[in-house]
């Protein structure tokens, strides 16, 4: 298991500006970095790649920004648009050195509303062969897509490990995986430990968000059944910190997010606190796992 940091606690949009950070997340004790890349025009990929190596750091991901107008069940000029810029970021990320692009890719962040079951289906067969195409594109450059089930304030359209896991099975390609969330989990699924269990090794990336996305154990989420799971099930791709601050996401973020209050400012104590709480409750569950096998 390898453990993340996510660009939004730090810097948004992300742009060449942003390796300043790399040091700090690599003392830190953190593996990976999840590079939101806003618009592939904000960065050059070699030069990070280069800061990363410096640092001992890998992208562990590419973090797809699913803002108003990238829809893949929009209007037509969203749809042409979403592919236009994901299809940009694939071909970017070999660069990069990373595999893995994650995100709500389905829809625009934060377009939740009421649609007719014709309609949904409609939108959901438009989905698929987007995502048919996009799996066969992110296949040639050597990436997998994750993509993650959102809460029912950000999206109308996926909430569920179930509805994401379908959705997969409806595109059927190998290079599509599913991302799990324990932020929208807490809000979505029956058991979210349940949920990690069923889906198993469809899990190709993971976020760890506290009930109120600020810091780890300052809410309601009870994290040790979330990693005693992902410790059955063998989980061992990354599991990366998520939180959002208006300090540092702009408006329209905060706006999709529901960021109406900041649970943090000062994201240095945040990231720190963020990397030793998981990999303590890691290796607890571990050492549990150790003793239930023994008995
Ligand atoms: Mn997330």
């Amino acid at each position: 298991m390898r453990f993340g940091i996510n660009t939004f606690l730090f810097a948004s949009p992300f742009t060449n500006d942003g390796v300043k950070f790399f040091p700090q997340f690599k003392q830190w004790g953190f593996d990976t970095v999840e590079i939101a890349i806003e618009e592939v025009a904000n960065i050059d990929p070699a030069f990070i790649r280069k800061k990363l190596d410096d640092n001992g750091l890998v992208c562990g991901s590419v973090g797809a920004a699913m803002g108003p107008g990238r829809d893949l069940r929009g209007t037509a000029g969203e749809q042409a648009a979403a592919m236009e810029y994901l299809k940009a970021v694939i071909a970017m990320m070999p660069q990069l050195g990373s595999h893995t692009l994650i995100g709500p890719i389905y829809s625009s962040v934060g377009r939740a509303e009421a649609v007719a079951e014709e309609e949904y289906k409609k939108q959901w067969a438009t989905v698929v062969a987007h995502l048919k195409t996009l799996s066969a594109y992110a296949e040639q450059f050597d990436v997998k897509l994750a993509i993650e089930p959102l809460n029912r304030y950000e999206t109308d359209f996926i909430n569920t490990c179930e509805q994401a896991m379908r959705l997969i099975d409806d595109v059927n390609h190998d290079a599509l995986m599913l991302m799990l969330d324990t932020f929208h989990m807490n809000i979505e699924e029956v058991d979210p430990a349940i949920a990690i269990r069923i889906a198993g090794d469809k899990i190709g990336y993971f976020h760890i968000g506290e009930s109120n996305r600020g810091y780890l154990g300052a809410g309601t989420i009870n994290f040790d059944r979330i990693f005693d799971a992902l410790v059955e099930i063998g989980y061992d791709q990354d599991v990366v910190f998520e939180s959002f601050s208006s300090t540092i996401v702009d408006e329209a973020l905060s706006v999709a997010c529901g960021i109406w209050r900041d649970t943090w400012t000062d994201n240095v104590p945040l990231a720190k606190h963020a990397k030793q709480f998981i990999e303590l409750r890691y290796e607890e569950a571990k050492r549990r796992r150790a003793t239930t096998m023994k008995h």
